[in-house]
């Protein structure tokens, strides 16, 4: 795959992001539609997000990375379609980070520090990876410095901070007990919220859904009190999973390659902790490769990563707490075969949900031309 080529060129200067990004227009128009309705708006503002993708200054971004495996960035970069991240690379002038710049050493700093002065108050920062805050932060340093003085420094100045990824979020996998380093979330270390898209890795279209809201409105997208996107997390992932039916009628796998698994029944017994996780996870899958592609999809159990206090450090095995549980009203016997006795109060919350959800989902994939629509 070919890298944007980083440069310091002032992000209004690039002429890229005025193209329709290799789509014909009539698709792009489409995807913004899409997009628009993936962030609670009306299909038909699909084109003012087209207009101010089209005619909006790139907004610089400064990428830091600390305690993380770079997950957030592969998930960005790995879909095997190219217009993804293609599409993420020219709505954002990506000036600073780590993985893919070519600089290094002294110059890689001297890029972050020049791009953070010619956009002084307009750069965006996002932080992947949570921060050490124990012994003075020694733990992670870069240039020398700790990553508490850098994220810091960089925030200061930033329009907007953005925590990718669980463990900026919330410290995620590095803060599991008993968390030697004392790794901390980005707000923790700021003392104060800023914008999370959590998951283990995050899902890049809620990356590029929030940054295209910057862009179109000039403001960021409504937030939970947990910081992150209502678009993206306002909804457990349990009401849009395609398996809600199987739950709802009683039908689970009981262990992992029992006939109930191999059918694609309801995974809760096996630990999924769908019904206690926020994430859109089922709606707009991951990679770019069809219906399915998600954690539930290909049978295995969500474990919670978007979730602090489950991801990591509830046991894969153990069962969800049903948060918000809204009994159908009448059940189909747990012996059914699937397909067959599904309440018609599940099997319409499953139509009116998961069809609504996924068709966001399939339609964002098919958008980009690859995928194998659903029925
Ligand atoms: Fe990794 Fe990112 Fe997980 Fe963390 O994603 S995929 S450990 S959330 O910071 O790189
Ligand atoms: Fe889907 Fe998991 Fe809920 Fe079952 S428990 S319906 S597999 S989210
Ligand atoms: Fe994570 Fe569960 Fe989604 S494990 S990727 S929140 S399905």
């Amino acid at each position: 795959m070919a890298h944007r080529t980083l440069a310091l060129a002032p992000s209004d200067e690039d002429s890229d992001a005025k193209g329709s990004f290799g789509m014909p227009r009539r698709q792009f128009l489409t995807f913004c539609g899409a997009l628009a309705v993936a962030m609670g708006l009306p299909r038909s503002a699909g084109a003012q997000v087209a207009t101010a993708i089209a005619i909006a200054r790139r907004p610089s971004v400064i990428w830091l990375q600390f305690q993380e495996c770079t997950g957030c960035t592969e998930s960005l970069l790995r879909a095997e379609h190219p217009t993804l991240e293609k599409l993420i690379l020219d709505v954002i002038s990506l000036d600073y980070h780590e993985t893919l710049m070519a600089a290094a050493g002294h110059q890689a700093e001297a890029a972050r520090v020049a791009a953070m002065a010619a956009n002084k108050g307009k750069y965006v920062l996002v932080v992947e990876g949570a921060i050490p805050s124990k012994e003075n932060g020694i733990y992670c340093k870069v240039g020398g410095r700790t990553a508490i003085d850098i994220v810091k420094e960089c925030a200061a100045d930033a329009a907007a901070v953005i925590a990718i990824g669980s463990c900026a979020s919330w410290g995620g996998m590095p803060s599991t007990s008993p968390n030697p380093t004392g790794a901390s979330s980005v707000a923790e270390i700021l003392g104060k919220p800023v914008l999370t898209i959590p998951g283990c890795p995050p899902n890049p279209y809620n990356f590029l859904t929030t940054v295209v809201h910057f862009l179109t409105f000039g403001k960021l997208p409504e937030l939970d009190a947990k910081g992150r996107p209502k678009f993206a997390y306002g909804r457990l992932i349990h009401e849009n999973c395609e398996r809600r039916a199987h739950f709802d009628a009683g039908r689970f796998a009981i262990q992992f390659g029992d006939e109930g698994h191999r059918q694609g029944w309801c995974l809760y017994k096996l630990g999924c902790k769908g019904p206690e996780t926020y994430a859109n996870c089922p709606s707009i899958l991951f990679g770019d490769v069809g219906t399915g592609s998600w954690p539930v999809g290909t049978g295995h159990p969500c474990i919670g990563c978007t979730e602090q206090g489950i991801g990591f450090q509830k046991p894969i095995h153990a069962l969800a707490e049903l948060l918000t549980v809204t009994p159908p009203t009448q059940f189909a016997r747990p012996a059914e075969p699937q397909g067959v006795g599904a309440t018609f109060a599940s099997a319409a919350s499953v139509a009116a949900v998961a069809g609504v959800a996924i068709g966001i989902g399939a339609k964002i994939a098919s958008n980009l031309g690859k995928h194998e629509d659903k029925p």
